[in-house]
């Protein structure tokens, strides 16, 4: 059996191999195209292989073929004695093919240079393949520590190898603004470098009395966005409003409530009390933002955020109170769910519907709008029940930040213990929702909050190999058999090996 991960739907060994040669060449419909261009590009990288446009479909090596017979995302693989047939309605099933064919050949075919001593023999196979959720998503908080674009782009790749379609970019929050807004270039002169870091919990950590900063260009996001659509992944960008928004206040004091005060990019974790103030100002200011980033990030959702907004600061504010009473809004829960409303109605005015967090239920959203429900299921729960569509990502077991075992040489805790098999365990749609709210669950993502997580190489030993396992969950449905699935990703660490990404090990921490 080829131990492929997300395990596919149905899969039938033909009991032979096809080696793949120097003179192999592919053919394929028009609209697959763009997975051709990826097909080919991975197989040159590491076989060295040509791979010419075959002018016979019949005699090509690796044929593609659209057929509208299949659902968005599924795929057909054929594997035989001397072809390669991927049959898929659209580049994205094509492209999950393509990842999943990668996943019958040497787990060298990973690698970025060519190797030579491979026999590149393709398991002879029948797989018939589809998603069981739409939205199949990883959350990465650039905000706290920046990662640079290649790690971006480089983190995509490995999205993509596991069948995920969506990535959840968390740009700003109060340590850091990561985007760039030619209207106001304060947010990334000022807002995307802090003076330092705490080291540890925001609890006992000391400062580590080095600037951390950065941010993408807006070349860097047009990049980026089209290297992940070409690889099936969709990007939701997300600023996070009105709280964890210090940052951009410190570039912009009048977007707070103490524009006289002095402020500071954040140094430290946990939620600060620089909240944005409720003048139509700071609205339009955001709408503007916004405005920009559409122009950047064709998805239909955008991120909107909406989580953990102290309201103490509004309710000592008098000018925040009489705006309150001029608009007639009872409490300061009203008050955060007018300011979201009016971004959400400027993003539908612009045909895309707003994703945030679950304090979103806490208001009234049109119709349309998606919650993520990260704090348990319940905001999951309340959402469908609402008739609103929602993605799950409660953080336990789907918070990617927090320790992988009770080893004390884990890397700094964060809250409680999500290891592998409860990752594996994850169920995205709440027990309690009728079939009817079953299906308004798009999907999940795990989340990657980065408050303790420096750098590429530290993202990848959070993310894996728990990521696959939730690709799993995402992909082949929920309450697969954990052991089957320990099994498979033995070969699937290789695989990983050969991509360079520093993994949790079963044996324990890293001892770096
Ligand atoms: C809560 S989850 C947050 C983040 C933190 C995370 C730490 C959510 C919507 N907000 O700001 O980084 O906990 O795990």
């Amino acid at each position: 059996m080829p131990d492929i991960i997300p395990r596919p739907r149905r899969l039938v060994v033909g009991g032979g191999t096809l080696t793949l040669t120097a003179d192999a060449t592919i053919s394929a419909d028009a609209t697959l195209w763009p997975a051709v261009r990826r097909l080919r590009r991975q197989l040159q990288d590491s076989t060295g292989f040509e791979l010419p446009t075959a002018t016979d479909p019949a005699v090509a090596t690796f044929h593609l073929r659209a057929t509208e017979t299949l659902p968005a995302e599924a795929y057909r693989l054929t594997v035989d004695g001397s072809q390669v047939r991927i049959e898929a309605a659209d580049a994205s099933g094509a492209l999950h093919a393509i990842h999943t064919l990668l996943q019958l050949m040497p787990p060298q075919v990973h690698r970025r240079a060519v190797v030579q001593d491979v026999d590149w023999r393709i398991t002879q196979v029948v797989i018939e393949d589809e998603p069981a959720f739409v939205w199949r998503g990883v959350m990465l908080d650039v905000a706290r520590h920046f990662l640079p674009k290649h790690d971006v782009l480089r983190f995509i790749d490995l999205a993509a190898l596991h069948r995920l379609n969506t990535f959840h970019w968390h740009l700003t929050d109060d340590q850091g603004w990561r985007v760039q807004i030619h209207r106001y270039p304060r947010l990334t002169e000022i807002a995307s470098w802090r003076a330092e870091s705490i080291v540890g919990s925001e609890l006992t950590g000391a400062p580590d009395g080095r600037p951390h900063g950065g941010f993408y260009t807006q070349d860097d996001i047009r990049e980026v966005v089209a290297y992940a659509a070409e690889r099936g992944i969709t990007i939701v960008p997300e600023i996070d409003l009105p709280g964890h928004s210090q940052a951009a206040i410190t570039a912009y004091p009048q977007l707070g409530l103490h524009p006289d005060r002095p402020s500071q990019v954040l140094t430290g974790w946990g939620v600060s009390s620089d909240v944005l103030n409720l003048e139509e100002d700071t609205v339009s200011f955001f709408c503007n933002v916004f405005d920009e980033l559409l122009e950047l990030f064709p998805g239909p959702y955008i991120g909107v955020g909406g989580d953990e907004c102290p309201k103490e600061p509004w309710r000592q504010h008098p000018r925040t109170q009489q705006l309150m009473r001029e608009r007639g809004l009872a409490d300061e829960v009203q008050a955060q769910a007018w300011f979201m409303g009016r971004i959400v109605e400027h993003l539908a005015g612009r045909g895309r519907k707003a994703f945030g967090w679950d304090e979103l239920l806490e208001g009234s959203v049109p119709d349309g709008t998606l919650v993520a429900s990260w704090r348990g299921m319940t905001g999951a729960l309340a959402a469908v029940r609402r008739g609103l569509d929602v993605v799950s990502c409660p953080d336990t077991p789907a918070y990617l930040d927090y320790r992988q075992s009770d080893d004390p040489a884990e890397p700094i805790p964060v809250g409680v213990v999500n290891d592998l098999q409860r990752v594996y365990a994850f169920r995205p749609v709440p027990a309690a929702a009728t079939p009817e709210q079953a299906r308004r669950v798009r999907g999940g993502q795990g989340n990657i909050w980065t408050e303790h997580i420096d750098s590429a190489r530290v993202v990848d030993y959070f993310a894996f190999p728990r990521l696959a396992a939730l690709a799993e969950v995402l992909w082949s449905g929920p309450g697969g058999d954990f052991d089957d699935f320990t099994g498979r990703l033995e070969v699937h660490l290789r695989r990983l090996d050969e991509f360079g990404v520093e993994y949790r090990r079963s044996d324990g921490p890293r001892p770096w």
